[in-house]
């Protein structure tokens, strides 16, 4: 700790001295470094014959900075190890896979890494494979199903993917559909449930094939994948929102009981400063579990400190705002910051800054990029945090 924080359980808060925006800022790059790292790193293993997809789903499923900015290590001939998004990420990619050969030696590498791994931490070990097959082969090898099994033998939970499905209302092609069952019949150590999941990962604009199967195959993924996996998964995702969501306000909760507890002495209110601290690490941690570009951290520090520097001001604002409406006869207590007050205080700028979060997200790239850096988060946030009081 650089700053002092007060003791949520003492009765008498330390007295915070005010921070100034550069100790928010570097308060809070430190959060957020301890943020990403605590969610650990999800590690995929991705196999498939060269252009059934595996590029395409995986851009898909966690975005496309994923397959350009990854840095690959290669663990054997056609076996790639690429670290994505800020470590929340591990992908094994076969590129260049086929079977044969090249199945045995990935297979052999892979039964030396999962060995070497079972001395290491849950989070560094393969958590979830995806196999893929295209649906327009319309062949699964027996060489292909001994793979499976291999793989499956090695402790990896398969998850059969067939790829690139056209379909037309919401029904996939009849014969893919045919194509699963077959695969099914074939009794594999599928999962879950023996299931091969039809998905289509890019929209085809000459036959209006829509996108669809990805939901499917991340419920599925969330269904193998163990425990301390899971909290990585939902932040380097992009398709399910409302997991990041649940995640962000789970953080939101327990902040809110810390802010309440720092509260329970009634702080002056010039003094809300104190709460700051507290403020500062639930919105990294909310910024993590979004699985915003960590290597923008820098900026989002510098908009999380613009916020947060200031707690009297902000406090001021919220008070303006919300109080009259609860305080009885519509007396502002100025005088101090209750554990209510705390508490609402602190919720209402985690909510606000989970908008920023969710808007970042629904930004392209490019764009999301600029968001961060510029004044935008501010802005957004300020508006979401007056805005919701009125
Ligand atoms: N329509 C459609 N095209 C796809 C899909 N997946 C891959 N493709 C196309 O198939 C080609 C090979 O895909 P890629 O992801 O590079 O395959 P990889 O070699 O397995 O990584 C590319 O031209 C993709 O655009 C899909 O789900 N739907
Ligand atoms: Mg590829």
């Amino acid at each position: 700790m650089t700053v002092d924080q007060p003791d949520p359980i003492s009765s008498k808060p330390a007295r915070a001295k005010d921070l100034g925006q550069g100790e928010v800022e570097s308060l809070f790059g430190q959060r957020l470094a301890e943020a990403f790292a605590a969610l650990g790193c999800f590690n995929l293993a991705v196999f498939g014959k060269t252009g059934v997809g595996k590029s395409t789903l995986v851009n898909a499923v966690f975005g496309s900075q994923v397959a350009e900015t990854g840095m690959g290590k290669p663990v054997t001939r056609g076996l790639v190890y690429y670290r994505h998004a800020g470590g929340l990420l591990g992908l094994y990619d076969s590129e260049g896979f086929e079977t044969g050969t090249s199945g045995d030696e990935i297979l052999a590498a892979l039964r030396t890494r999962v060995t070497q791994a079972r001395s290491l931490p849950v989070d560094q070990q393969i958590h979830a494979a995806w196999y893929l097959v295209r649906w327009s082969d319309r062949r699964f090898e027996d060489k292909q199903g001994e793979f499976v099994r291999a793989l499956a033998d090695l402790g990896l939970p398969v998850v059969l993917v067939i790829t690139q499905v056209p379909s037309r209302d919401g029904v996939p092609h009849p014969e893919a559909i045919e194509f699963a069952s077959y695969i099914e019949s074939m009794g594999l150590p599928l999962r879950p449930a023996g299931r091969a999941l039809l998905t289509n990962a890019l929209e085809d604009p000459f036959t209006a094939s829509p996108v669809f199967g990805l939901q499917a195959l991340l419920d599925a993924t969330y269904l193998v994948v163990p425990e301390v996996a899971t909290a990585a998964l939902t932040a380097v995702q992009i398709l399910d929102w409302e997991r990041k969501k649940r995640a962000a306000k789970t953080i939101i909760n327990q902040s809110v009981a810390v802010a309440a507890g720092v509260g329970a002495a009634p702080i002056p209110f010039a003094d809300a400063a104190i709460l700051v601290p507290t403020q500062v690490t639930m919105i990294a941690r909310i910024t993590a579990a979004y699985g915003l570009p960590p290597d923008r951290s820098r900026a989002l520090a510098a908009a999380g400190a613009v916020i947060l520097t200031g707690g009297a001001t902000m406090a001021g604002r919220y008070l303006a705002t919300t109080l009259l409406k609860f305080v009885p006869g519509g007396q502002i207590a100025t005088s101090a910051i209750s554990a209510t007050v705390a508490g609402s205080l602190t919720r209402a700028v985690g909510s606000a800054w989970l908008r920023v979060c969710e808007h970042a997200l629904s930004l392209p790239e490019e764009e999301r990029d600029r968001f961060l850096a510029g004044s935008g988060p501010k802005e957004l946030f300020l508006a979401n945090f007056t805005g919701k009081q009125r």
